[in-house]
């Protein structure tokens, strides 16, 4: 696998505020002063956004002309998710407007904090995958990459989460309720997407798809503010709707519901993103979503190069169209139907320019997860495009068949229709076929994506294959939700240079044992630590003890995640505590967050178990202080905004090889929190790029976990050997935190001992161990904060400007 190394160019001009905007700013200040103090900050906060909107749209108009001109190739990055959060002090923040809106803010009586809060998070994606889009638009705007997001704009995103009695209760989320002061409709682009039908042709390969329905897309930008550049990227996002807005005729006949079917069945397109962040789920109305997605944007890019370039010949040279892992696969066989059948270019030629345009990032290797769709559905759906995925096969299998005779299993293996029961065609499959470049998101992940489920495809072709690690922006990650400490990196690396060239944090490693930069540091993480703290008392009513170790983990609940395991210690660290009352423990407080997705039962036992033990371990007068364990609700962008500054330590505890990359564990990092992990995802980048002794790492490595598995794995060989284990256990077993109901986690711990299929006890002993070194390492205050620097020093890498630059050089080839 080649490492790439990056070079940034850079081509900027300085941002200074323009009068323009400060009158906008004196525009929020009277407009503001003019509404009820209720509703101030509310106010506010939208004025300031359309302030601050109406600049960006003239930035986004400059960015377009010059692009236009110089004839730039673009990037298209399709996906089903952007998690962007929070845009107003991203923007104030990439306009230098901060300190000049905090201080209009005072003066007007209002704290900019309670202004910026509250503006509701856009939640349009699950997870990792949806905030690394968000972090790419986020550096493809800085680094002047010319570049377009396209995604869905979901009437509701991602669920909200509420706690009842202990139980994740799920919620529309209507983050557009009070209209979006960031959206720039865009009537004029719109284009017709069609669903069903049939095709007719005369046995040639143009033919002509004539869909039973049509949908209009209608385009909404979202302007994403480059920093320090007037550079801007866009985020364009499709609403669909009816053709007609409704039946006329119906309407007069009296059925008025009727009327508006056709308006409700074109709209249900854009109502909820699937919640779901391991299985393919929602079928049909999913489906529909991905096509919906992939035409609109594929139109809307062929009809700009159109006017640009006149020709489709040279769409290659001017256009990457990447595939946010295989949910806009559909995109290959549409393009495919755009050219030969649209725009007539003969097959070869199209294929040629598909090839040209694609790539594809693959994000996971859980079985699961791998998208398939039956071919009974596409036939339905999307007949020709149906039509065009078996001719894509029966090239490619040919072409297999030339070049490994008589092996039949791997024609089998690779085809793009799996024929085992149901016909199923394999959207990985089909992704990798058309894409010039496929790429995993960390070193192991890309090394065991080429060993395990793309090995036949790495074989036919090794060269396509290559990794980009991940990375954050810096921008939303430190500077903005920590400006503590942003303000000693400013005064130690002599100015805000940082965050745009993360890689000048490696200056701080020498410094790591200076007394003042530690004392400095440290105050910025208490500071953080008291905020949370005040936090958790307003949502729980709990108080905790900022000088605890805060030990945090935060993301979404899965089992191979292995939220259970921080259970299980916080259970073993209660026992210890309750057995040994005078030992000298190091304070802990334990803080998660997470969304389980809504027909995840495992992952829901795992919340409510968490309530359960938090509720006993919270009001025993025995543990008092030593230890605490708290869930805060509703974990999302501006959540981690606050929790992830305040961490001491994170958790990255995926069983070796589950985790693609990680991205939280670089935002805990980045913000001078040690980690506790195993050696998974990006856990291994990170660990050399820090150094190992100044990270936690416990567990069996993913060659052991293969293995334990082929040997043939028992749980309840740990289970038996280990008193501690049997304890903990035991207690979850017999109901000692749901007294009311023993046997509320039968099925969670019957798992653990007859499958425990992410290896929960196999490391548990190793887990505590490390638990262990850490209490050691915080007891010692001037080591930790040295270990907390070099951690800060080792993420300059883990910035998505590199990445940026990686996929840039290798991957989009753009010139530099
Ligand atoms: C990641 C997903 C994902 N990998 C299916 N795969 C989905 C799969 O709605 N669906 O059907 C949605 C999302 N998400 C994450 O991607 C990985 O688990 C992380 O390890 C990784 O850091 C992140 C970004 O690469």
């Amino acid at each position: 696998m080649k490492t790439l190394i990056p070079r940034i160019s850079r081509k900027r001009t300085t941002s200074l505020p323009t009068p323009e905007i400060e009158g906008l700013l004196a525009r929020v200040q009277r407009e503001a002063r003019a509404t009820s103090t209720d509703a101030a900050p509310a106010a506010w906060m939208r004025t300031a956004a359309r302030a601050c909107h109406a600049e960006l749209a003239d930035r986004l108009h400059e960015s377009q002309q010059a692009d236009r001109i110089s004839g730039a190739k673009r990037v298209h990055y399709l996906s089903m998710e952007f998690l962007m959060g929070r845009a107003l002090a991203n923007a104030l923040s990439a306009l230098e407007l901060e300190d000049a809106f905090a201080q209009a803010a005072e003066q007007a009586g209002l704290r900019a904090a309670d202004v910026l809060e509250r503006e509701p998070d856009a939640a349009l994606g699950n997870g990792g995958l949806g905030r690394l889009a968000a972090c790419f638009l986020d550096s493809m705007a800085t680094l002047g990459v010319p570049a377009f997001g396209y995604g869905l704009r979901y009437r509701y995103g991602m669920f909200a989460q509420r706690i009842q009695d202990g139980r994740q209760v799920e919620a529309p989320d209507d983050w557009l309720r009070l209209g979006d002061a960031w959206e720039l409709p865009r009537p004029e682009l719109r284009f017709a997407v069609g669903f069903g039908g049939h095709v007719v042709g005369d046995g040639g390969l143009a033919r002509r798809w004539v869909p039973a329905q049509t949908v209009q897309a209608q385009a909404v930008d979202f302007i994403v503010p480059g920093h320090g550049t007037r550079r801007v990227a866009v985020l364009r996002q499709w609403q669909a709707a009816a053709q007609q807005p409704i039946d006329y005729l119906a309407f007069s006949r009296g059925e008025h519901v009727a009327a508006a079917r056709e308006k409700l069945e074109a709209e249900s397109l854009n109502w909820v993103l699937y919640p779901d962040d391991s299985t393919p789920a929602g079928r049909e109305l999913r489906l529909k979503q991905e096509f919906f997605l992939v035409s609109a944007s594929l139109q809307d890019m062929l009809a700009r190069h159109l006017e640009e370039h006149r020709t489709l010949d040279n769409l290659g040279a001017h256009a990457c169209v990447h595939l946010n892992d295989t949910h806009p696969a559909l995109a290959v066989p549409e393009l495919m139907r755009l050219l030969v059948d649209e725009h007539g270019l003969g097959w070869e030629q199209a294929w040629a320019q598909t090839q040209q345009v694609v790539s594809y990032t693959n994000h996971t290797l859980m079985p699961e997860a791998l998208e398939t769709w039956p071919v009974r559905m596409l036939e339905q759906l999307l007949p020709r495009h149906l039509e065009i995925v078996y001719e894509i096969n029966s090239r490619f299998l040919a072409q297999v068949r030339a070049r490994f005779p008589g092996d039949e299993a791997l024609v089998r293996r690779v085809s793009l229709v799996d024929e085992q029961g149901e016909q199923r065609v394999r959207m990985a499959a089909l992704s990798i076929v058309a894409s010039h470049h496929v790429n995993g998101v960390s070193a192991l992940h890309s090394d065991l994506m080429v060993q395990t489920i793309f090995a036949d495809y790495a074989r036919i072709w090794p060269e396509r294959f290559c990794n980009v690690t991940n990375g954050v922006t810096p921008r939303r990650w430190l500077a903005q939700a920590n400006p503590s400490l942003a303000a000693v990196l400013d005064e130690r690396l002599g100015g805000p240079g940082w965050r745009t060239d993360l890689g000048r944090l490696a200056q701080l490693a020498p410094l790591a044992g200076d007394a003042d930069l530690q004392a400095a540091v440290r105050a910025a993480k208490r500071a953080n630590k008291q905020r949370l703290a005040t936090l958790v008392r307003r949502e729980l009513g709990l108080v905790i003890d900022p000088d605890s170790l805060f030990d945090v983990q935060v993301k979404r609940i899965h089992e191979y995640k292995r939220q259970l395991l921080n259970l299980l210690h916080v259970v073993a660290r209660y026992q210890a505590i309750l057995a040994q009352p005078q030992a000298d423990w190091v304070p802990r407080t334990v803080v998660m967050a997470g969304k389980a997705a809504s027909a995840y039962v495992a992952a829901k036992d795992i919340i409510r178990l968490a309530h359960d033990i938090a509720r006993v371990v919270n009001s025993d007068p025995r543990v008092g202080e030593r230890l605490k364990l708290v869930f805060l609700p509703n974990y999302g962008v501006s959540l981690a905004e606050t929790i992830i500054p305040a961490a001491d330590l994170s958790e990255q505890i995926s069983t070796a090889g589950t985790e693609a990359s990680g991205t939280g564990n670089m935002k805990f990092a980045l913000n001078g929190a040690l980690t506790i992990g195993t050696w998974d995802g990006a856990n291994i980048e990170m660990a050399q790029a820090v150094g190992r002794e100044d990270f936690f790492i416990f567990g069996l490595q993913a060659e052991q976990v293969t293995q334990l598995r082929e040997l043939g794995y028992d749980p309840r060989l740990h289970y038996e050997e280990s008193r501690v284990l049997r304890r903990v256990i035991d207690a979850i077993a017999q109901g000692d935190f749901s007294p009311g109901e023993p046997g509320r986690y039968r099925a969670l711990v019957d798992a653990l001992l007859q499958r425990d299929s992410y290896l929960l006890l196999a490391d548990f002993h190793s887990y505590l161990e490390a638990q262990a070194a850490v209490d050691e390492a915080f007891r010692d205050r001037a080591g930790w904060d040295a270990k907390a620097i070099r951690n800060i020093a080792g993420m300059g890498w883990f910035s998505s400007d590199r990445t940026i630059c990686e996929y840039a050089r290798t991957i989009w080839q753009l010139p530099t």
